[in-house]
């Protein structure tokens, strides 16, 4: 899955929301030829202390983008945790909604019941502003799972189909490096909730904490936290750097024991 965020302050610095339609469709047709087999569209960055963007410019950033980028034969996730722009952009021709909320805003759950689009449920310890402040668990592993076995059971009570969702542990959303790395040593407890992982580790803080790192610079980290999730189990890697992740799966591929 290969980000492309419509935004002027995304933490990995590669926003493009002053960016005209033809960048935006180039980035998204250079993904695609790296090996992306989904685009996730993005206008609201949830970095600790990011501007919130409202509902209004959300739409307006999504819409047109979505609508040109399902034309380019891969399926279009949007990232957004507000109703009416999930609403709009199935509308537009979206075939996933990503909520880093895990769809707990009201009217979430039904702007999304009765839709046929994917759905990824993520788990958050509090609001995006303030999260990293003071993230505590009694035990991180533990609570993420039931946290997100609730919002499963939230959503298939509501009547979406089981087959519809995938589930990620939200590394970096209120969660210190020791949490975000118990989460990646036991990323197959997820694994064996019945549903597809799908992880967010790259170029994310705690590659920084641990190589030293600035963002631009934590491509061979992220590689190797793609490489280590995929082989823990996660089915879908959401990611920068569409070639150099392809590459390293490419190579574990070829020697795996499903191989
Ligand atoms: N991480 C980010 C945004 N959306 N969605 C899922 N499912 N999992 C993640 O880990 C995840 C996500 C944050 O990364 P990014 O979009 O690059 O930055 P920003 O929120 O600053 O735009």
């Amino acid at each position: 899955m290969a980000i492309l965020n419509l935004t002027t302050d995304s933490f990995s610095g590669d926003g493009l929301a002053s960016a005209g339609m033809e960048s935006i469709l180039a980035r998204a047709e250079s993904a695609i030829a790296a090996g992306a087999g989904i685009l996730d569209v993005g206008a609201e960055s949830t970095r600790p202390g990011a501007q919130p963007v409202s509902e209004q410019q959300e739409i307006a950033r999504i819409v047109p983008v979505v609508s040109q980028l399902a034309r380019l034969g891969v399926p279009v996730s949007v990232d957004t945790m507000k109703p009416a722009v999930m609403t709009a952009a199935i509308d537009a021709g979206a075939a996933m909604i990503n909520d880093v909320n895990g769809f707990r805003a009201p009217g979430a759950v039904d702007a999304v019941t009765g839709r046929s689009v994917g759905l990824c449920v993520m788990h958050m310890q509090g609001v995006p502003r303030t999260m990293q402040q003071a993230p505590s668990y009694r035990s991180v592993v533990e609570e993420v799972a039931e946290f997100l076995s609730d919002r499963v059971r939230a959503l298939t009570c509501s009547g979406v189909a089981p087959g519809r969702i995938c589930i990620d542990p939200g590394f970096g959303f209120g969660k210190s490096l020791e949490h975000n790395l118990a989460l990646l040593r036991h990323l197959r407890v997820f694994a064996e909730l019945g549903h597809p992982v799908l992880v967010g580790l790259s170029r994310k803080s705690m590659l920084g904490a641990i190589t030293g790192r600035d963002v631009g610079g934590r491509v061979y980290a992220s590689v190797a936290a793609a490489l280590m999730a995929v082989e823990r189990g996660a089915r879908i890697v959401r990611v920068h750097d569409v070639a150099a992740t392809r590459e390293a799966l490419a190579v574990w591929d070829a020697a795996a024991e499903h191989a």
